[in-house]
């Protein structure tokens, strides 16, 4: 249920904070990870077979460790954000936003009226209406939901200056790995084209009222970022495994 959510709060005062993307449907593996210190899990829904259905016991094993369970989105379709939400997400990552308006479409599927046309009904983020009323609830979600709009192509980083116009958007956040491929260098995000984009966007989202997002899988590009001005960084469940795995095994096979 969305009573706060502590991770906008940490934004909203200038706080960095580190989230890691979770693709397994599996809520007891999810409350481990919760365990470990993240101040958010973002269950992916774009690339994994996560379904709406699954961010219920995910998101419940967030909420009891006091970490802020976020949903990455299919698509950016009105019917699949309400239903991530619905279930439980404190939050959207929207991948593939590709115009102002586009950007603009994400908040009226997220945010009740008179922001937006969210459907309403009685879900499991509003406690089903048990623990306040439903009139109660839209202004919370309003106040507490999360938008984070995923800048990954060539077309979002040549208009992100609109972008940062848009109300009630929280978070500007660089896939580079999309973008390395949009700009024509898949994968290579350390290529010249890739770093002088990201550098653009960075400093255009810096300067206006977001916050700056950055997909970050390891300290030292995380380190680097943050002092280019991002404050919501994300790490993969995956890389993260795979990192301390082959260290320890690197060890005792000397
Ligand atoms: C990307 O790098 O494309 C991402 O979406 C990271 O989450
Ligand atoms: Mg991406």
């Amino acid at each position: 249920m969305l009573i706060e959510n502590t991770t906008k709060r940490k934004l909203q005062h200038g706080e960095a904070v580190y989230g890691c993307f979770f693709r397994q449907a599996e809520p007891t593996l999810a409350e481990f990870v919760a365990l470990q210190g993240w101040d958010f899990l973002v269950f992916d829904g774009e690339h994994g077979s996560l379904q709406a259905r699954d961010i219920e016991g995910l998101a419940r094993a967030c909420e009891l460790n006091g970490v802020t369970p976020v949903a990455r989105v299919t698509a950016n379709e009105p019917s699949n954000i309400l239903r991530y939400l619905d279930a439980g997400a404190h939050g959207i990552h929207v991948p593939w936003v590709n115009s102002a308006v586009e950007v603009e479409s994400v908040i009226t599927a997220a945010k009740y009226g008179p922001r937006g046309q969210r459907g309403l009904a009685g879900s499991r983020q509003g406690g089903w209406g048990s623990r306040e009323s439903l009139a109660d609830f839209t202004a919370r979600a309003n106040r507490e939901t999360m938008v984070i709009i995923h800048i990954e192509t060539a077309r979002a980083a040549a208009a992100v200056e609109e972008y940062t116009t848009v109300d009630d958007v929280d978070v500007l956040f660089i896939g580079p790995t999309d973008l390395s491929h949009s700009l024509g260098h898949p994968g290579n995000v350390s290529h010249p084209d890739v770093q002088r984009v990201m550098e653009q966007v960075a400093e255009v989202v810096v300067a206006s009222d977001k916050t700056l997002g950055i997909f970050a899988g390891s300290p030292t590009f995380a380190a680097d970022w943050y002092e280019r001005g991002a404050r919501y960084f994300t790490a993969g469940f995956e890389g993260l495994v795979k990192q301390g795995m082959q260290t320890y095994l690197t060890a005792v096979r000397g």
